[in-house]
């Protein structure tokens, strides 16, 4: 047996080659740094099994207050507690197909929506329609019309924070669309969730998020913008008997059943979000949002006034461009090699920069120098 010792060291080794968030060189990413208090209560609740609320009743118990607090946004605290907004959206499909009758085995979404729609599909069986769509702008609801009439799909998806260029589908006029087929829409807003409903309440964006009449489910990752431990997202239903429809039968369990895609699954992640959630408060993380929306308009200022570069005015804090000098995998490559970590934005062959809550100022600057200093003696300097 290896000495415990060794092991430690080692372990340290390779952590202090992890980059940290705080560190600044993760802008491409859409994790940040948890919050400390999430930490503790992690580490506290580790042996914790999120599947079972009969030993551990408290998994329930904090569940629902963590739904009826960042429910309160959008008016829900139906749902449930999930690993990400993979498994969120993965399960919402799965309930929609479930409660549907009479409708093709058929989703239909911009094309804009993020690859885990594509999974779930895969995974039921169903087939994937795609609309075309400007990555920059939301998806016309004329054309969602078209498409639902012409497809009848017993679900729709549209995406608020799209995961390439941060652009919200309008929500309220989706709805309308689903109510008028009667057809399943679930909202995507993984990045969104914690973002929209205070950037709109300031005026900073024309589009809220919220259970309108036509809306079934909507996704929220608690592990973006909500600061939680890696893994933690809610998926809220707007009907409580839709989050049954979620569950499975597994009679050897305490309880009968099992919630969710994962069997066994760590309930220190759900205890930590709770912790976080209380901790920063909904007034928090609406101070947060115009934070991060303020760091991403200096980033898109700046980056507008170099010669060099092509940038989209971002509606979420998803600031994306593109060189004159560079392809952008090039771009991306070279600025990685600057120890920048940015992700692609292939449908508009640009950069992502994703201005997280870790993300200061003094991050964006070193941003801004490395793509200064790779682009200098370019003709463009
Ligand atoms: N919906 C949207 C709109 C997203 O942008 C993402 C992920 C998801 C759903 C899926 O969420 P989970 O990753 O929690 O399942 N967006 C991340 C991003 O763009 C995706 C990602 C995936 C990042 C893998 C890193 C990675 O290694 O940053």
């Amino acid at each position: 047996m290896e000495n415990l010792d060794e092991i430690v060291s080692q372990l340290k080794e390779w952590y202090s080659r992890t980059p940290k968030h705080f560190e600044g060189a993760i802008l491409g990413s859409m994790t940040t740094w948890p919050h400390p208090i999430g930490v503790y209560a992690y580490q506290l609740f580790i042996h914790v099994n999120g599947n079972d609320p009969v030993v551990f009743p408290i998994v329930q118990e904090l569940e629902k207050e963590l739904l009826a607090t960042v429910g309160s946004l959008y008016g829900s605290r139906y749902g449930l507690f999930t690993s990400g907004g993979t498994e969120s959206n993965i399960l919402a499909l799965f309930v929609a197909k479930r409660v549907s009758r009479g409708k093709s085995d058929v989703v239909v979404a911009p094309s804009t929506v993020h690859a885990s729609i594509d999974k779930a599909c895969l995974l039921m069986g169903s087939r994937l329609v795609k609309i075309p769509v400007n990555p920059l702008s939301p998806v016309d609801p004329d054309i969602l019309e078209k498409y639902v009439r012409d497809y009848n799909p017993f679900a729709v998806v549209v995406t608020a924070g799209t995961t390439e260029s941060g652009v919200v589908d309008r929500v309220k006029e989706a709805s309308e669309v689903a109510l008028k087929h009667d057809v399943y829409l679930h909202v995507d807003a993984a990045f969104g969730g914690l973002l929209i409903p205070f950037l709109h309440k300031h005026g900073i964006i024309d589009s809220d998020l919220s259970f309108y009449p036509g809306v079934s489910s909507i996704s929220v990752d608690l592990h973006k913008n909500g600061r939680a431990p890696i893994p933690s997202s809610l998926l809220f239903f707007r009907d409580e008997t839709y989050v049954g429809k979620a569950c499975f039968e597994m009679n050897y369990l305490p309880s009968g059943m099992n919630c969710g895609l994962l069997g066994t699954r760590p309930g220190a992640s759900l205890v930590a979000s709770w912790a976080v959630v209380k901790a920063i408060g909904l007034e928090g993380y609406e101070k947060q949002a115009l934070l991060q929306q303020d760091t991403a308009l200096y980033l898109f200022k700046e980056l507008d006034s170099r010669e060099f570069v092509e940038v989209f005015k971002p509606v979420l804090p998803i600031v994306v461009w593109k060189s004159k000098l560079y392809d952008y995998v090039e771009m991306v490559k070279k600025l990685f090699e600057e120890g920048i970590f940015l992700y692609k934005s292939p449908s508009l062959q640009a950069a992502r920069a994703v201005i997280m809550p870790h993300v200061t100022k003094a991050h964006v600057d070193a941003l801004l120098k490395a793509l200064d200093k790779i682009h200098a003696r370019s003709g463009f300097d």
